[in-house]
């Protein structure tokens, strides 16, 4: 949907956000039972999200995402409010509860931020904020995303008080780009990126998805390490999916080997204090491309060779990105992390068959590498006919979540 159909129909279907209502939460109740405070969560029906930051008071706000065409510059968001409304409470606004982990079995918590919670300002600080980030959309183009949030109400712990607003305009200001976007000629849809060691057991998974229209080449690192400029083996791979995306039109990457053959990216994002401590890996590195002005996003904007790094921000809802990080993926990304080729033709032979006979569409798996814990999913492709055009795999490092007992080996995923 382009912005102005997106803005048109915003427009005709706005109906003035409502009051917010007082709504008393059964959950909620059976986790402040610790609290001396009696706590209510406020709602507003026009909402479709929360402010979710743990400890922070838990504010309705209402998010619209747009896809502006590639090349674009945002220029300028701007908003008008007509009036604002002020209601007086005299409990405190819920607190979002700190995460946890599905299988953690132990009480929810919750706490109160100090510095929100003790302050006469107003939480959020803005009506409206926003995010701009370039990305693969729904229909495999890249775009730049302007993600809105719009924040219809706003908290003063220490006043008790509520400001909320009935209706906002907002006016996007963007330059049309002079190129419409990355055309070029048709050349491959999947890039598998492997060590040369493998290259003679892919064969069969190459023609396979040859066979089914997803036209594939394979590239070896040991020729994207002499082919291509980086300040290390990651950069360089980075720089050959962004080539592969440019001349080839490539829209999906496999990457053949674990974490000792292909190396993955190491960074140093902190998403939840307490929760992960340093080194978290990860390939979604190879795929975010772009940065939101369309240049090669390094992950390491301030250039001290440590990656993804972000800082707490003291008040607003979000973390400080330090490094610039993107985080919105420019092609879709794979790896099947073998570590020995017979692991590889295994992995290959029995994910062929099986979405060759339709017996599975979807693979989990989790297994053990080296000391990492890391969580993998294949997933069938196919197409409106339901025919079968290729795999997708999707892997998470999830050392840090781990609860979960036992390692279920590879290919003993459900079967029948
Ligand atoms: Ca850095
Ligand atoms: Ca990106």
């Amino acid at each position: 949907m382009s912005i102005r159909d997106k803005l048109a129909r915003l427009d005709k279907n706005s109906s003035p956000f409502r009051e917010p209502e007082i709504q008393g939460d059964q959950e909620s109740q059976n986790w402040i039972e610790d609290f001396e405070y009696e706590l209510n969560a406020r709602i507003i029906k026009e909402k479709n999200s929360f402010i979710m930051m743990e400890s922070y008071p838990k504010i309705p706000i209402y998010s619209e995402v747009f896809e502006l065409p590639f090349g674009s510059e945002l220029i300028d968001v701007k908003y008008k409010i007509q009036s604002i409304d002020n209601i007086r409470i005299d409990q405190k606004i819920l607190p979002v509860p700190y995460f946890k982990s599905i299988n953690d079995l132990s009480p929810v918590k919750i706490d109160l931020n100090d510095m929100i919670y003790s302050s006469n300002d107003y939480f959020p600080d803005n009506w409206l904020d926003y995010k701009v980030g370039v990305g693969i959309n729904s229909n495999d183009v890249i775009v730049k995303f302007l993600s809105l949030n719009i924040n219809p109400v706003r908290y003063s712990p220490v006043k008790n008080n509520i400001e909320f607003i009935n209706s906002i305009d907002v006016e996007i200001i963007y330059s049309e780009p002079e190129l419409s976007d990355l055309s070029s000629d048709f050349d491959y849809d999947l890039v598998i990126i492997t060590p040369s060691e493998f290259i003679n057991y892919l064969t069969s998974l190459v023609d396979h998805k040859n066979n089914y229209n997803m036209k594939t080449v394979v590239k070896t690192i040991e020729d994207i390490y002499s082919d291509f400029d980086g300040r290390d083996n990651q950069e360089k791979i980075k720089y050959f999916v962004k080539y592969s995306i440019e001349e080839w039109n490539v829209k999906y990457v496999l990457l053949i080997g674990d974490i000792t053959k292909l190396p993955i990216r190491t960074t140093d994002a902190y998403p939840w204090s307490g929760y992960h401590g340093n080194g978290i890996l990860s390939d979604l590195y190879y795929a975010d491309i772009y940065n939101e002005d369309f240049m090669f996003c390094s992950w390491d904007s301030n250039n001290n060779n440590i990656f993804g790094e972000i800082e707490e921000h003291n008040r607003m809802f979000d973390f400080i990105n330090t490094d610039d990080v993107d985080l919105y993926p420019d092609v879709h990304i794979g790896r099947i992390p073998c570590s020995n080729s017979d692991e590889l033709s295994i992995i290959v032979d029995k994910i062929i068959e099986d979405f060759k006979t339709g017996k599975e569409d979807r693979a989990p798996f989790w297994i053990n590498l080296k000391d990492r814990f890391v969580h993998i999913e294949y997933f069938a492709l196919r197409n409106e006919k339901d025919e079968y055009l290729g795999t997708l795999e999707v892997s998470q490092d999830l050392t840090n979540y781990r609860k979960l007992e036992g390692e279920q080996r590879i290919l003993s995923y459900t079967e029948g």
